[in-house]
């Protein structure tokens, strides 16, 4: 009787035709799944993954799978989207992304819309302005076509993140020129105020200022010389807008109609003084009306006065 015997063949080997050996399984031939976007290479008793870069082996699976690279968030102000092996970061219009591909920056400046009536964007202020600069201040639109301001989700009114992940304060001054009318801009952290001249008081926009002084209102002007005085003491607009052509105590000839100073003083057109609201000099950011303090002012800018301002 002949003797007959079995090989147990350790993991990763098996018995050989004649049953008396043990060989390598080459698992990478035998399951073509395995090492799955990866190279698979064959090893004594076991086999190995090489998985390229973006790629992590799963011991579970068996396979390289994509790292999901979105999850540790390294876009800065874009969007980031995962791709197999890779990924790459999404900036908005206006941005641009940066040489390490990660951060978006700021680039083109556009138009900075005030309102959006019935979908439409109306009222742009002056000159160019970058998105985050506009959405954070005074914007509730930007470029063209416009369209509407998104809620900033890391930085709050004021603030604005052009580069990077720092909330900084909006200088408003700077980024719109001549935003206050009449008057002078002063930078706040998180705001900005309008000063007025001395005698000037903001209105309900806060960003013009206007003369709430009550004078003398003329109906003749000649060389220089006022005359003709209407009974009573009247507003600058009420008097310049209506009958009157020179007004207060240093005899201000009236702007000419259709000129610049006169629509601004007159907005509604002759007949109408300007506006019968007024506020006292208020911040202008929503919320922010702890940071606000108006000080007349006493800078030598008082020589920018009322005269200035009527004879342009
Ligand atoms: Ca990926
Ligand atoms: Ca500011």
């Amino acid at each position: 009787m002949l003797r007959t015997y079995k090989c147990n063949c350790n993991m990763g080997f098996e018995v050989d035709t004649t049953g008396k050996n043990c060989v390598d399984i080459d698992e990478c031939a035998v399951n073509r799944l395995l090492c799955d976007n990866g190279l698979c290479r064959n090893t004594p008793g076991s086999f190995t993954c090489h998985c390229p870069t973006g790629f992590l082996f799963h011991a579970e699976t068996d396979v390289c799978e994509d790292i999901d690279e979105c999850e540790s968030k390294p876009c800065v102000n874009g969007d980031c989207k995962n791709s197999p092996g890779s990924y790459a970061c999404l900036c908005s219009a206006g941005s641009t992304l940066d040489a390490s591909g990660t951060q978006c920056i700021e680039t083109s400046k556009g138009t900075c819309w005030l309102k959006v009536i019935n979908g439409r964007c109306e009222i742009n202020i002056n000159g160019a302005t970058l998105k985050s600069h506009c959405c954070s201040t005074l914007g509730e639109a930007w470029g063209s076509p416009c369209a509407k301001c998104e809620p900033d989700q890391f930085c709050t009114k004021g603030y604005a993140r052009v580069r990077g992940t720092i909330c900084e304060d909006v200088n408003e001054c700077e980024v719109f020129p001549g935003v206050c009318i009449n008057g002078k801009c002063v930078n706040t952290v998180g705001s900005f105020i309008c000063q007025c001249p001395s005698g000037m008081t903001v209105d309900a926009t806060g960003r013009t200022c206007i003369d709430l002084r009550t004078e003398q209102c003329y109906l003749s002007h000649e060389d220089e010389r006022c005359g003709a005085p209407i009974p009573g003491r009247h507003r600058v607009d009420a008097c310049c807008c209506s009958v009157g052509v020179a007004w207060g105590s240093e005899c201000d000839e009236c702007p000419e109609k259709g000129s610049q100073e006169y629509s601004q003083l007159c907005p509604r057109g002759p007949g109408f003084a300007n506006r019968g609201d007024f506020i006292n000099g208020r911040p202008f950011l929503k919320g922010r009306s702890d940071t606000f303090h108006f000080k007349p002012s006493p800078f030598p800018y008082l020589l920018y006065s009322f005269r200035s301002f009527l004879n342009g």
